[in-house]
């Protein structure tokens, strides 16, 4: 019964079986330690209990609204202005809280505390994002992630605001603008969402050689990552450390995954965008509910001051790597996620990251699009977040005290006590003072870099060499890396309705990374391969780098992979409990997928839950697929197109697929090509097919079948 007052019908609550109450039960166990309002009564901003959040205040029940409620106008008010500017770039994002700890004394490198003693933690919050979708866009887009980082360190905040890629688009600030603007939507009609694909991120490109070494990374597999937890980070531009003694040296920032780098496959990432855009926030978050963090090493490259130029590019030009065979990266410490946020809003969205948050023994460079970076981000803050004060926003709050003598502006939160508003002043003995720099603990200084020269504008010629490293990453890339780049250049290249940008890349971009690379494209546009690069290209000083490829970087075991296991009613319970034993042990994790949300009664029968039917939580979100045997499970599955579809798109997304007893009759049935990713055995062979199936799982695809799985209908 509903009453008017509140239509929620009572009889809603108590209905569910014995099992689903066990279900809700461990739910709500997860969510009450989040809510701060449980067992306080509904109140108004004023503080007000509030006794009818239901109706507005009327002169009769079916009379006008009073303009005198002010609870409807409090809440209506407060909800019209709920929304802030999304971030011009990144704006669909999500985050997490977690602790670095360094693993020793790295004095000789760096002052900077949070990495001065072993053992020592910082907290951190991380935010990955896209760079190109609105805040509603989908995860899996082709596109650069970022990586920004706040150590909340006891000297201050540090930001290490990156990427998954350790190159720029472009090398200086000042065409930051019109980059994005070409590879936003188009500004006419606001098409496409969330994608380069499309004309004017291509013109802009082929008429920009400098952002061929990025887009290249852009469309291989680096731009598809199969979770946050996947992902290399990178500082991008070259940084100083400092040490107390004031010797500097030049550092590039990673972060190397501990689960390993991998990516999606690009029918997949389209496939997702649709049926779970939130893929990869969703992984985040769950992961860290389940207690399986996400972790990667902090290391640097460091280059001595001596040795600035010995580089055939420039440490300034945010469009080169080092390359990890010519300066190995050194670790310096962990970083564990481990805490979801508590509320989106308040610390995702209002998270204020910015490259000039240093701490004292980190120092910028002269890299041109650092150091414009160094004015944008203060200055996004002001608009998105409504003024100066944003920093006293608990997310950005630092945990070292704030003392200065700056006052008031927007939403300012602090009671600054006393009259010294001012420095010097004698009515406070001078306080708040500055603190001189030592070795620990003392006041910021930058570092004394000797400079001279004329106020010009201008790029140093040093910049000037736009595709060695480019081809150095193709030359790099494994044979089915190679076909997914030409894949990628094809498919966008293939939406530019403009015939002569297609060209222009091709022939004045492509041609010049890789010959190849250059004519592929070039055949599946219809365009004249081109027969020369349109630039003189110096011989590269290294041919390959193995660190760039991702089939270098995977990690050897199972955690964290998810696998699906059909069933349907007579299903061998024992068959599913096993697998699902083996594979938690390993550190992967199980879902049930069913014909329906409702439970499956095995062949013993076991009343098992169903996590989701097939278009619940379809193929495309896991990283394989098991069948068990159960003759009656088997034949409902094997009637299902929906069940047969999973198995055949696990099957071209190259996962591995394992089938016990009479399931390998059904997979039988699909007349798939057997390989090291297919495997089969009798009910009682758990053991050695699960063997096979994890080692399978380990390389993550089966690349060899990608030939045949084009074959496959998506
Ligand atoms: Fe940027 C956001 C990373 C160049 C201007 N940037 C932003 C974020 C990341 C990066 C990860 C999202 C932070 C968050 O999660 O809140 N940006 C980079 C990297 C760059 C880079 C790795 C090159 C090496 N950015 C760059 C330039 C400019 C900006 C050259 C401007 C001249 N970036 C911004 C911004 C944003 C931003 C407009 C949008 C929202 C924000 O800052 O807080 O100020």
């Amino acid at each position: 019964m509903s009453d008017s007052k509140n239509p929620i019908p009572s009889e809603l609550a108590g209905t569910d079986t014995v099992d689903r109450r066990n279900h809700n039960a461990k739910l709500d166990a997860l969510e009450t330690h989040r809510s701060d309002a449980t067992g306080q009564a509904l109140t108004t901003n004023q503080g007000v209990r509030i006794a009818d959040n239901q109706n507005t205040l009327k002169p009769a029940s079916r009379g006008p609204s009073l303009l005198e409620d002010f609870i409807m106008r409090e809440k209506i008010t407060h909800f019209d202005h709920e929304r802030i500017p999304e971030r011009i770039v990144h704006a669909r994002g999500a985050a997490a809280h977690g602790m670095f700890q360094s693993y020793g004394d790295h004095s000789w490198l760096t002052k900077a505390s949070f990495l001065a003693a072993e053992g020592k933690e910082t907290p951190v919050f991380v935010r990955f994002s896209t760079v190109q979708g609105s805040r509603g866009s989908a995860d899996t887009v082709r596109d650069v992630r970022g990586f920004a980082t706040k150590f909340y360190t006891d000297e201050g905040n540090f930001d290490l605001v990156g990427n998954n890629i350790p190159v720029f688009f472009i090398q200086d600030a000042i065409k930051f603008p019109d980059f994005v603007h070409a590879v936003k939507p188009e500004p006419h009609n606001e098409i496409p969402q969330a994608q380069s694909a499309h004309d004017s991120f291509w013109d802009f490109v082929s008429l920009v050689p400098e952002s061929a070494h990025m887009v290249l990374w852009a469309m291989s597999d680096r731009g598809i990552p199969r979770s946050y937890r996947s992902m290399e980070g990178f500082g991008v531009h070259t940084f100083r450390l400092i040490n107390a003694e004031g010797v500097s040296r030049f550092v590039k920032f990673h972060w190397k995954p501990l689960a390993g780098a991998y990516s999606l496959v690009w029918d997949e990432t389209l496939k997702l965008a649709g049926k779970d855009p939130d893929f990869n926030r969703r992984d985040l978050w769950e992961s860290i509910e389940m207690g399986d963090y996400f972790e990667w090493e902090l290391g640097v490259q460091v280059v001595e001051e001596a040795d600035e130029h010995s580089f055939d590019f420039d440490l300034l030009d945010a469009t080169k790597i080092i390359p990890e065979e010519l300066v190995p990266v050194q670790k310096l410490g962990k970083m564990t996620l481990n805490r979801n946020p508590d509320n989106f809003f308040a610390e995702t969205e209002q998270v204020a990251f910015h490259i000039g948050h240093i701490v004292p023994g980190i120092d910028f460079t002269n890299d041109p699009l650092l150091q414009g970076r160094l004015f944008s981000y203060t200055d996004t803050q002001l608009l998105r977040l409504g003024g100066p004060n944003f920093h006293e926003i608990p997310i950005n709050r630092p945990v070292a005290p704030v003392h200065n003598n700056q006052r008031d502006a927007f939403h300012r939160q602090t009671i600054n006590r006393g009259r010294a508003n001012y420095e010097p002043n004698s009515v406070d003995n001078g306080w708040p003072k500055e603190t001189p720099p030592a070795a620990s603990g003392g006041g910021f200084e930058s570092y004394p870099e000797r400079i001279e020269g004329h106020k010009i504008r201008d790029r140093s010629p040093s910049f000037g060499d736009h595709f060695s490293q480019a081809t150095l990453f193709w030359n790099s890339m494994s044979a089915p890396e190679k076909e997914h780049i030409i894949g990628a250049y094809t498919f966008e290249l293939g939406k530019v309705e403009r015939i002569f940008i297609r060209e222009r890349q091709v022939n004045q971009i492509l041609a010049n990374i890789d010959l190849e690379l250059a004519a592929r494209v070039a055949k599946n546009l219809g365009l004249t391969p081109p027969t020369a690069p349109t630039v003189e290209k110096k011989p590269l000083s290294l041919e390959s780098s193995p660190a760039l490829s991702l089939v270098n970087h995977l990690p050897g075991g199972i955690k964290s992979r998810k696998v699906a296991i059909l069933i349907a009613d007579g299903v061998d319970a024992a068959a599913v409990q096993a697998f699902q034993k083996k594979l938690e042990a390993e550190g992967a994790m199980a879902k049930l997928i069913g014909p329906s949300p409702a439970p499956v009664t095995a062949a013993d029968g076991q009343v098992l839950m169903v996590d989701a039917p097939f278009d619940g939580m379809p193929s495309v979100v896991f990283d394989g697929v098991f069948i068990p045997g159960g003759v009656a499970s088997v034949q409902t599955l094997g009637e299902m197109g929906d069940a047969l579809h999973y198995v055949l798109e696990a099957y071209k997304h190259l996962k591995p697929i394992a089938a016990l007893g009479d399931a390998q009759r059904l997979v039988a049935s699909l007349r798939l090509q057997t390989d090291e990713g297919l495997i089969g055995g009798a009910d009682g062979d758990v053991g050695p097919v699960f063997d096979s199936f994890a080692k399978a799982l380990a390389q993550h695809r089966i690349w060899a079948r990608e030939p045949l799985a084009k074959a496959i209908p998506a």
